[in-house]
């Protein structure tokens, strides 16, 4: 291991630890932040201020660490440059539109040993902190994906090197059906009459996926017939989320190719995301091919 490699995974460790302590000021945080601000985020999507508190609170968290470079937020316009080193991207709430029903979000982070935007296999790390019943903290690096109770922002090891169970249950496909492609809808329809297969689609992605690395199936925010790129953020969400996936032995993919080969030209660019069990990404492929 390099002199530099080994500092890049002392950065990515301090990185994932900040985020960690932040959780519970951010869970705190969230009872009395469940209203809209003025304005939209570069999405053009309403903002809870629960969105616009957690990445400020992350911001300010991770700006003051040695070794990161950049921050960047589904939340705001630009990369903010604050030092020398890695960039840090950031989905600070996940799901946030799950505030008022009070159901599952979460923060999502990817780090990237590149200026952004950046390509996904410039990838480092990748995770979530899920704001569940309990936290949990769903962390991958070097090909390895592990999963940790936070209690006080503290990790505690649940389960290490987690894969994709063989036999996958789960299917969790998003958008609006009447603006799902017919090769989609074929594949969908194919995989709810599959013995064995049952819905579960909660609104926050890393709720779903998490799903999926529990119980093996295979999740889909696709390409829409008024939106061909799909709803989620190629940087904040298609890559992290297709780095969590393969690190775990499933398979990501944008319709045609694996999430992670995929380049953006904006930061806030948008992916079909399509992830899951090697078997079911690759017949859906197939189809949409
Ligand atoms: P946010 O990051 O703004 O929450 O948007 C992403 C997301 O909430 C995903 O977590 C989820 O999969 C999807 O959008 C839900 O979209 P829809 O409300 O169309 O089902």
């Amino acid at each position: 291991m390099t002199d530099e490699s080994s500092r890049e995974d002392d950065v990515v460790d301090a990185v994932v630890e900040t985020l960690c302590a932040a959780a519970p000021s951010i869970r705190a945080g969230l009872p009395g932040r469940r209203v809209y601000e003025e304005g939209t985020n570069p999405s053009g999507e309403r903002q809870l201020e629960a969105d616009t508190y957690a990445d400020e609170l992350l911001l300010k968290r991770l700006r003051p660490l040695d070794g990161v470079g950049e921050y960047a937020s589904e939340e705001r316009a630009d990369v903010i440059d604050i030092g020398e080193g890695v960039s840090v991207a950031l989905d600070p709430l996940d799901g946030s539109t799950n505030l008022k029903p009070n159901n599952v979000m979460g923060t999502l982070y990817s780090v990237y040993d590149e200026p952004l935007p950046t390509g996904g296999e410039n990838l480092l790390a990748a995770g979530y902190i899920l704001y569940g019943p309990v936290t949990t903290l769903v962390a991958a690096r070097d090909g390895v994906v592990s999963e940790y109770i936070l209690e006080s922002g503290i990790k505690r090891p649940l389960r290490e090197e987690l894969t994709l169970p063989d036999d996958p249950a789960i299917f969790s496909f998003g958008g609006r059906v009447n603006h799902w492609f017919d090769e989609f809808e074929a594949f969908a329809s194919e995989t709810e009459r599959t013995e064995g297969m049952k819905l579960r689609y909660g609104g926050s992605m890393i709720g779903d996926v998490n799903q999926i690395l529990h119980y093996g199936g295979v999740f889909a925010y696709p390409a829409q017939t008024d939106a061909p790129s799909g709803k989620l953020r190629q940087q904040f969400e298609g890559f992290p989320i297709g780095y969590i996936i393969e690190c775990a032995g499933g398979r990501s993919s944008d319709g045609e190719q694996s999430l992670l080969s995929g380049t953006p030209d904006g930061i806030h660019d948008r992916v079909p995301v399509y992830i899951g069990n090697d078997s079911l990404v690759e017949s859906l492929e197939a189809r949409l091919g």
